[in-house]
């Protein structure tokens, strides 16, 4: 069966921040229900390696593996889904290889994105980047005055806002209506990460 992807913080393990495997562990220690693994720059094999490296993790903790970007490395690695970015593939490919029970999301930054990608069968949409951010280099505008529409645009599709969030501004997008998002380097680069999971779930 698919699993639910949860309300509240979707967690990302991000090589860019250090080793991921390890953060990976301690998300899931302070209670996350999904974990995407975002290894940008590493072979195929290697993160193959990391997720089969965590699934025992991640089924003791009941939690939800996404792999970033790489279908091979979804299937081989056992991950409960995968993430594609706008020019990561197929969707259609990605479900035939992963089957009806993967959980598959694609990156969107406008709304006629989110539009292309309940039409091609997402089970979540990530929309952003929200605000400026430091973890990735993106030619596309902040879309943050764009929630309202970019919630209804998703319609019943889960939407998670990405970007440039920390504890203050999620204050402001709840209130607007959202109700899923993802934290890369508020969480990632933190003193304390169990904390920083408290500040933002
Ligand atoms: N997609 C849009 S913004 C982003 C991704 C992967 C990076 C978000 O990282 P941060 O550090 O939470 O701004
Ligand atoms: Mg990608």
């Amino acid at each position: 069966m698919k699993p639910t992807l949860p309300l509240g913080l979707y967690a990302i393990a991000d090589a860019t921040y250090g080793d991921p495997i390890a953060q990976a562990r301690a998300l899931l220690s302070a209670g996350l229900g999904v974990v995407q693994l975002r290894c940008k720059g590493w072979s195929t094999a290697e993160r193959v390696r990391a997720a089969r490296e965590l699934r025992a993790d991640f089924d003791s903790h009941h939690a939800i593996l996404i792999m970033n970007d790489d279908l091979e490395a979804a299937a081989e690695g056992q991950a409960d889904g995968l993430h594609l970015g706008q020019g990561d593939g197929e969707l259609p490919a990605a479900r035939a290889r992963l089957g009806a029970a993967a959980l598959i999301g694609r990156s969107t930054h406008t709304l006629r994105h989110i539009e292309a990608a309940r039409a091609e069968g997402a089970d979540y949409i990530g929309f952003g980047p929200l605000f400026e951010t430091r973890t990735k280099e993106t030619p596309h505008p902040t879309q943050a005055a764009l929630l309202e529409a970019a919630l209804t645009a998703a319609g019943a599709t889960p939407l998670v806002g990405i970007g440039g969030l920390d504890a203050e501004r999620l204050v402001g997008l709840r209130a607007r209506g959202l109700q899923r998002w993802a934290v890369i380097s508020a969480i990632l680069l933190a003193p304390d990460l169990a904390q920083a999971v408290v500040a933002h779930r």
